[in-house]
């Protein structure tokens, strides 16, 4: 499928889940270039339609800067209580609802403005939907400290490790100082089991398998149409 004919796609699925915000509302706002799309139409309904939120907390600097750049002021999630609701993209999501996410590299904070919001929805274009978790590696941010030592632990579990890198071979460093080690696994048959594990490893600060956390997931199908799963 062509660029232009995927953005139309995010587009639309973007519009749908902005239909979704109500005056008054403290929304969680997501990243990557479906949520771009997400926060064009936000501000648009805040230009044409006065659209007037309680708050707004976001997942990435990049998001922040286009939000603010529409009027909107953007409050930290130490801030908040709590997110009414909140949209984001995803890298994956199977048939339970279940996702990848952490292709941005923003996992950590978008699972901790997800699981910190009363209602999730994901907007995905149909490449995204699988039946079972597969095809995108895994991101697992882990310590620098002990970065070394997990990535040989991940090696022998046979989860094929790979540190991200920028584009002049330097280790990537998320937001908050860490490195990320990508888990090259054709597929994630028991994704309990992997999370649990992850969640239990030492030096890992977050992973990208975001199970039981997506209540609503808005996929724009290659034949224009919208489907809402739940
Ligand atoms: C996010 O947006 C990430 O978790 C995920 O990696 C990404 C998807 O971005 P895109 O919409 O550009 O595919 O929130």
């Amino acid at each position: 499928m062509d660029r232009q004919k995927q953005d139309e796609l995010k587009q639309a699925a973007a519009k749908q889940a902005a239909g979704l915000v109500e005056d008054g509302m403290i929304l969680g706002v997501g990243t990557g270039s479906t949520v771009k799309f997400f926060i064009d139409e936000l501000g648009r309904r805040k230009e044409e339609e006065g659209l007037a939120l309680k708050a707004v907390v976001t997942t990435s600097s990049r998001s922040r800067k286009q939000l603010e750049g529409l009027g909107f002021t953007v409050s930290e999630l130490a801030d908040i209580d709590q997110a009414d609701l909140t949209v984001d993209g995803a890298d994956r999501v199977d048939k339970q609802l279940n996702g990848i996410k952490g292709g941005g590299a923003a996992l950590t904070l978008e699972k901790n403005v997800a699981v910190n919001s009363k209602k999730n929805v994901w907007i995905v274009d149909e490449s995204k939907v699988v039946d079972h978790l597969s095809g995108f590696p895994l991101p697992v941010e882990v310590l620098p400290i002990s970065c070394e030592q997990n990535k040989r632990r991940f090696e022998a579990e046979g989860l094929n490790p790979q540190f991200r890198l920028n584009a002049d071979g330097s280790r990537l460093k998320t937001h908050y100082g860490n490195y990320i080690l990508d888990l090259h696994v054709d597929s994630v048959p028991v994704p309990s089991g992997l999370a649990d594990y992850l969640d239990h490893t030492v030096g890992v600060v977050e992973h990208g398998l975001f199970l039981d956390i997506c209540d609503e997931v808005i996929i724009a199908r290659d034949n224009g149409e919208i489907e809402t799963r739940c």
